[in-house]
Parts: structure tokens; C-alpha cells; sequence
């Protein structure tokens, strides 16, 4: 190698060399900083392992208690699994005053019924829509629905309850679909006895996926034909009917809450509605009125947020709202005529109605009116309703 070349690579050598010197404190710099991240590092690594050392073992405590109180709670009602409740019929009526009579001139039915209600609950609407259509009379006991003491003779502790005279006392009836289902029967052959038609409505005990135990009607979109089955035509349209009547309570119905409830504003007015629907002044004193309003547009108002969570509804909740009339207005326009039933209502249009009824002073009603085609559909149920166009198909026995 020439002199000259073997200079020049020692000069960059030893500039490389001094490089190296005149770096090292800033390496070993970056090489403390890092140690020193390593050991944050350490400390928060430490820091989770004690947090899920304490936190696994609190959590496993607590679940496994948790499932094991409600397994032990379960375990006490197990043997009730399957159990008939059998609603037994009163001796006398239950003394509470009727706070009034619906009386229809149509009414060529010997029903004697008295139905314990809130006048805005949903179950109870559709309840006094069926009832109304046909042109069935009836009293109303308004019940408090906070204190409920107007039902305090019934281990059932919902409402709608409808109390038929039987000729042995009062048979009481409960859930709005039971109630309607058991009517529609008795309506289409009227030798039978309500006493005898409510044996094909038990209510069993059973389990829910909470391990709760409740009871559950069956048969209740259901209605008993005895010996007279109708065609396979026909069948196919009871079908459609049965499946409509179970969207309204298993869908429909959820959407209503979340959506009256949905401001604390909204709340308030809903339940100052309710008050004047309800004609809580003419029943309630004062301090029961002022109860009912303030506790019930709180609670409701908290509850309706846990209640869009339980069934999915979308973040605009008047959307769902919306959606769902527009599927079942639909169905309608697809099968081609006024109403689900075609040119008469059927047991689907009056439940609808019947739901959207309960609502029918809210702004989230007033709302769908603007938003869908609902009006056209409702004004024609409001008039056959309202008409007792059901009377009509009753035969004279
Ligand atoms: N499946 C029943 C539901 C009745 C129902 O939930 N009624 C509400 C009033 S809208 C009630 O009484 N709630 C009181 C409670 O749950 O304690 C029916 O269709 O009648």
C-alpha cells in the first residue's frame, strides 16, 4: 500500500476513534435512560401483576359467590320446575271501588267483566282495544301504580287483570295476550264457559336464563278451536296473525318506553299525560298524584336507558321506533289491503293499535306520525274501533 494511502486511512481512523470517545457519554445517556425505562417498565409490569394477583383471585371469589347464591336460590325453587299455578277463582268480588263503567249498546255478549288497569300501560290499551272493537261492555278499576294496593287480592302482580263472573265467583284472568286469546275463543263459539276455556291457558313455573323463576302462559297467542278447525287457508292466515301478535310483545312494545322516556323532559310530559288521561285527579289524592308523576318520570326516565341497551336499539331510539312500523306497515301494503286482517282488522291490527294507543299523547307518537305513513293505517283502526265494527261478526246466540 502506497504511503500516502496508509496516512489517509489513519487520519480516518482516528477521527472515527475520537468520534467514538466523543459520543460515549451520550450512549451511556440513552443507555441510562433506557435502564431507566426498563425499570418504570418493571414497575408498572409489577404493579399489574400485583393488581391481577389481588384483583384474578377477588374476581374468581366474587363470581364464583355470586353464582353459587344463585345457584343455591334457584336450587330452592327447582322442584317447582314444570308446576302449574292454579289461579283460583274468588268467591266474592274484591272490594275495591269501580272507577267506571264502559257500557256499549252493541253489546250482545253476556260477559260480566270488571278490568283492573292503568289506562296508558300498552297491555292494557290492547286489552280495552279488543274489547272495545266488539262492543263488549265492562268497568274499570284505575290502579295506583306505584302502590298497586287496587290488586293487592292478586299473587299475580301485573296488570292487565280481567275478572270474569263465572257462575261459581270471579275468575280471575291475566296477561293481555292470555286475555284476548281466551275472549277471541269464547267469542267465536259462545256455549263454552270462560272457567273451562282458562284450563287451556296454564301457567307453568319455569326458569329463565338468569336462573329466576317465573311463570309462563302457555298457549297464549293461541286460540282454541274445540272441534271446528278452520281450513288449511285459513290456518296459514292464523299464522301470520299468531306471528304479528308476538312482534308486537316481543318487539313493537320495547321500542315504546325508550322512546317516551327518552329525555327527562320528555318523562315529565309523558307521565303529566298520563295524569290526564288517567284521570288521576278524579281517583288519586294529591300526595298519590304528586308520587306517581315525580318517582314515576324519574325512574322511568333512568330505567328506559337500561331498557334501550337490553333491546338493541339504536342510538337515535326514534329510528328503531320508526323502523319498526315502517316493517310492519309494509307487510300490510304486501298483502294488499287496509289492514293486516285484509278489509277487517284482525287480532294483529288490534294489538298494534292497542300498543301504539298507549302512547298516543307523546311527542314520540306525534313524531312517528311526521316520519312514517303510520296516520293512514291508524285512522282507519281509530274508526273501527271506536265504532265496535267487531260487534258486527258476533252471531246472536
Ligand atoms: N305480559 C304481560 C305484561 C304486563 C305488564 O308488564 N304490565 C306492566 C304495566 S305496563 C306491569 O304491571 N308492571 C308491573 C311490574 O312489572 O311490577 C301482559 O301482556 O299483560
Amino acid at each position: 500500500m502506497p504511503i500516502l494511502q496508509r496516512l489517509t486511512k489513519l487520519s480516518r481512523n482516528l477521527y472515527s476513534f475520537k468520534n467514538v470517545i466523543q459520543n460515549y457519554p451520550r450512549r451511556n445517556e440513552s443507555f441510562l435512560s433506557a435502564s431507566r425505562q426498563t425499570s418504570t417498565l418493571k414497575t408498572v409490569l409489577k404493579a399489574s401483576l400485583i393488581g391481577i394477583s389481588i384483583g384474578f383471585p377477588v374476581g374468581v371469589v366474587i363470581t364464583t359467590g355470586y353464582s353459587w347464591y344463585v345457584n343455591k336460590e334457584a336450587s330452592k325453587t327447582y322442584h317447582l320446575e314444570g308446576k302449574v299455578r292454579k289461579i283460583e277463582i274468588l268467591q266474592n268480588k274484591p272490594p275495591v271501588p269501580v272507577s267506571r263503567k264502559i257500557v256499549s249498546s252493541v253489546d250482545i255478549t253476556d260477559l260480566k267483566l270488571t278490568l283492573f288497569q292503568y289506562q296508558t300501560c300498552p297491555f292494557c290499551c290492547k286489552v280495552r282495544t279488543f274489547l272495545d272493537y266488539y262492543g263488549i261492555s265492562y268497568d274499570v278499576v284505575e290502579v295506583d301504580p306505584v302502590l298497586r294496593k287496587e290488586i293487592s287480592w292478586s299473587s299475580y302482580k301485573k296488570v292487565p287483570i280481567l275478572l270474569a263472573q263465572v257462575k261459581s265467583g270471579y275468575q280471575p284472568l291475566n296477561d293481555s295476550s292470555m286475555i284476548i286469546s281466551l275472549l277471541a275463543s269464547y267469542l267465536k263459539d259462545r256455549s263454552q264457559k270462560i272457567d273451562d276455556l282458562t284450563k287451556h291457558y296454564p301457567s307453568i313455573a319455569m326458569h329463565d336464563e338468569n336462573k329466576k323463576l317465573k311463570y309462563e302462559i302457555m298457549n297464549k297467542y293461541f286460540l282454541m278451536y274445540q272441534d271446528n278447525l278452520p281450513s288449511d287457508t285459513v290456518m296459514d292466515e292464523i299464522m301470520e296473525e299468531r306471528k304479528w301478535r308476538m312482534w308486537v310483545d316481543d318487539v313493537l312494545v320495547h321500542t315504546l318506553s325508550p322512546n317516551v322516556y327518552r329525555t327527562f323532559n320528555e318523562a315529565y310530559d309523558t307521565f303529566n299525560w298520563f295524569c290526564k288521561v288517567g284521570k288521576w285527579e278524579e281517583y288519586f289524592p294529591t300526595w298519590e298524584r304528586l308520587i306517581m308523576i315525580n318517582v314515576g318520570a324519574i325512574a322511568m326516565w333512568l330505567i328506559s336507558k337500561r331498557l334501550k341497551k337490553r333491546h338493541n336499539l339504536k342510538d337515535d331510539v326514534r329510528q328503531s321506533f320508526y323502523d319498526e312500523i315502517n316493517k310492519w306497515l309494509f307487510a300490510i301494503k304486501k298483502r294488499g289491503g287496509t289492514f293486516m286482517g285484509g278489509e277487517k282488522p284482525n287480532l294483529s291490527d288490534l294489538a298494534v293499535y292497542g300498543i301504539l294507543k298507549s302512547i298516543e299523547g307523546c311527542n314520540a307518537f306525534k313524531d312517528a306520525l311526521d316520519n312514517t305513513n303510520l296516520g293512514t293505517w291508524y285512522n282507519a283502526m281509530m274508526k273501527e274501533v271506536e265504532t265496535h265494527s267487531g260487534s258486527k261478526y258476533l252471531a246472536t246466540k
